[in-house]
């Protein structure tokens, strides 16, 4: 153990405590702008300087460990001066254009810098303003970056990826895609993770809200929107709303009280993916299709843009199932569409995603008899949203749980934990079980798949279903998605079934989500989901009434001519 004092405070730490742990323990938060536990730790902004007696430089504390008898000041006039004049360099290379800004009143440079009373700026004004692709999901402002690097540690370390790079030395050194390239030019996954590890609004999505606002006004067009499980967990945050208060039948009423005309949930399509998937992972299992095997899971459109670039060759061992997104996308336009008699050309779909490469997942084609548009028209991150509902001031206090509109109304807990890293797996063995032997498992028989840690590693699990052994894997984030494959190409391990989820801890943990900086929030806002589950009064997705309404009067039964035309699609196309 080591005894030091912080600003006149004695405490006794154990050894390789850094000096911002230990002022923490004390409640002294010192600010931080570049840092983020185990993921940057390069002491790239110097704003969490601290004094130490005897020492006339300033020194770091992210990265400096505590050393018996140290004597620290964290708000001594030295280390104001010093953090204060930092702080201006940096908001002299930033756009401080806070008002138009996504990230204003969330972001920490503007908390920095407001706590520090910084209310002029000496230095004059000097802004990078690098071309960018505004038709890209993800959208990066050269002018707003700081030069934090944790869009690149984040890409690195948790994603593997290496989008982003320095480029340029000295005082002109920058960050941008590596090589200074497009960046629909190179293997970004669109997970965005890098958005919601940005400190400031350096990095965002597009932003699609004019575009719902616009269908919503235009008389000709019916606005169906859907609202995936892991926003119920998150969307709420952004908005003051306890976990207990922002319930999935709030999102609804808002959604309705922004004139959307039809609200429904993808836990619906989500047992609806279970159905199709369970039926051909079965096909495959008992065929035993081994070059087929593992079967990798669809839904997650980050793991597909990876695997697509990263392992091509794998393409084929993906599960042909399209998407809950996608799926209810397609289901809106034909079944829906035709119950409520009208073209599918006149169904505008809105999807609420937790994600950011839904909104490129989104382009895949429909077709119905002939060519009938994109499954899905705009995506909406949780965060596109929150911004919706604040701009068309609804005050949250004032929403009503509704229900979803008829005919597509149910979802069973099986779809609502899909939003975790795990969840698909776990509703796929549930619904398999019933498949092979006709009997309902306990609901909780296969919670060995769920993650104690939500996506710090690799789920592996032996499941008995009648006569057969399913060996089965659930994995999150892409860097641990790498590992798993090599694994699996090198021939170390076997499995029947993998599930991938690209962000860490799943859905829940999606770059679409509300933004809380060095916070992870995927563990908590998983176990809500779980909760939903344990709660819900339908656990398993083959006794979704309304998906066995829809095979009875439309789709006729799973993996049927039609359900491959509108639920499945081929990822090699
Ligand atoms: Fe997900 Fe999904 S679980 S990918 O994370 O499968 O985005 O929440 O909507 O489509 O259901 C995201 C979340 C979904 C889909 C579902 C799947
Ligand atoms: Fe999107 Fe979920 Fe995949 Fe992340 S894990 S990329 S949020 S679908």
């Amino acid at each position: 153990m080591v005894n030091i004092t912080i600003d006149n405070q004695k405490i006794t730490v154990p050894e390789g405590t850094t000096i911002m742990e230990a002022a923490k323990e004390l409640g002294i938060p010192i600010p931080k702008l570049c840092y983020l536990k185990d993921i940057n730790e390069i002491a790239a902004c110097r704003v969490c300087v601290v004094e130490m007696e005897g020492m006339d430089q300033l020194i770091t504390s992210c990265n400096n460990v505590v050393k018996e008898g140290m004597v620290l000041y964290t708000n001594s006039p030295k280390v104001r001066a010093d953090r204060r004049k930092t702080v201006q360099l940096i908001l002299s290379q930033h756009d401080c254009k806070c008002a138009t800004c996504v990230r204003s009143g969330n972001c920490t440079l503007q908390t920095v810098a407001n706590d520090l009373n910084i209310i002029d700026l000496p230095f004059k004004e000097k802004l990078e303003r690098a071309p960018w692709d505004k038709t890209f999901p993800l959208i990066r402002d050269s002018a707003k970056c700081v030069k934090c690097m944790r869009c690149i540690q984040v890409c690195d370390k948790i994603q593997d990826l290496h989008i982003w790079d320095m480029s340029s030395t000295g005082s002109r050194s920058t960050v941008n895609v590596y090589g200074n390239r497009k960046i629909s030019e190179v293997s970004c996954s669109l997970c965005g993770q890098c958005i919601t590890h940005c400190p400031v609004g350096a990095l965002r999505e597009r932003d699609d809200t004019e575009k719902v606002w616009d269908a919503i006004a235009d008389k000709k067009k019916v606005v169906v929107a859907q609202v995936a499980p892991a926003v119920r967990a998150a969307w709420g945050e952004a908005l003051g709303l306890s976990r207990e208060e922002a319930t999935i039948g709030k999102i609804m009423d808002s959604l309705k009280r922004l004139g959307v005309d039809y609200v429904f949930d993808t836990t619906f399509s989500a047992d609806l993916t279970i159905m199709e998937e369970g039926n051909e992972f079965l096909e495959r299992f008992t065929k035993g299709e081994l070059k087929l095997r593992p079967m990798f899971t669809s839904c997650c459109p980050g793991w597909i843009r990876f695997i697509k670039s990263q392992y091509p060759h794998l393409v084929p061992q993906l599960s042909t199932a399209k998407s809950p997104q996608q799926m209810f996308g397609a289901v809106m336009k034909t079944y829906f569409a035709q119950s409520i008699g009208v073209k599918p050309e006149d169904i505008y779909t809105v999807s609420v995603m937790p994600c950011v490469a839904k909104k490129g997942e989104r382009n895949m084609e429909l077709y119905y008899g002939e060519y009938a548009g994109n499954d899905i028209d705009t995506v909406l991150t949780t965060r596109e949203l929150t911004r919706m509902i604040r701009s068309a001031h609804i005050d949250p206090a004032t929403l009503k749980d509704r229900e979803c509109d008829p005919l597509m109304k149910e979802g069973s807990g099986a779809g609502v934990i899909f939003g975790a890293t795990g969840g698909v797996m776990e509703a796929a063995l549930r619904s398999a079980h019933y498949l092979v032997t006709g009997k309902n498992p306990d609901p909780d028989a296969f919670k060995i798949v769920r993650s104690p840690a939500f996506g710090t590693g690799v789920i592996e699990a032996e499941v008995t279903i009648g006569d057969a052994v399913i060996r089965a894997a659930v994995v999150s984030g892409l860097g641990n998605t790498r590992k798993l494959i090599e694994a699996i190409e090198h021939g170390e391990v076997h499995y029947d079934f993998v599930e991938v989820m690209a962000c860490p801890g799943g859905c829940v943990g999606g770059g679409g989500q509300p933004i809380h900086d060095g916070e992870e929030l995927a563990h908590v806002r998983g176990e809500n989901l779980y909760f939903l589950d344990k709660n819900a009064d339908i656990r398993f997705s083959h006794e979704n009434p309304d998906v066995l309404k829809l095979y009875e009067d439309f789709m006729e039964k799973p993996l049927s001519h039609k359900a491959h035309m509108l639920l499945h699609t081929d990822h090699n196309a």
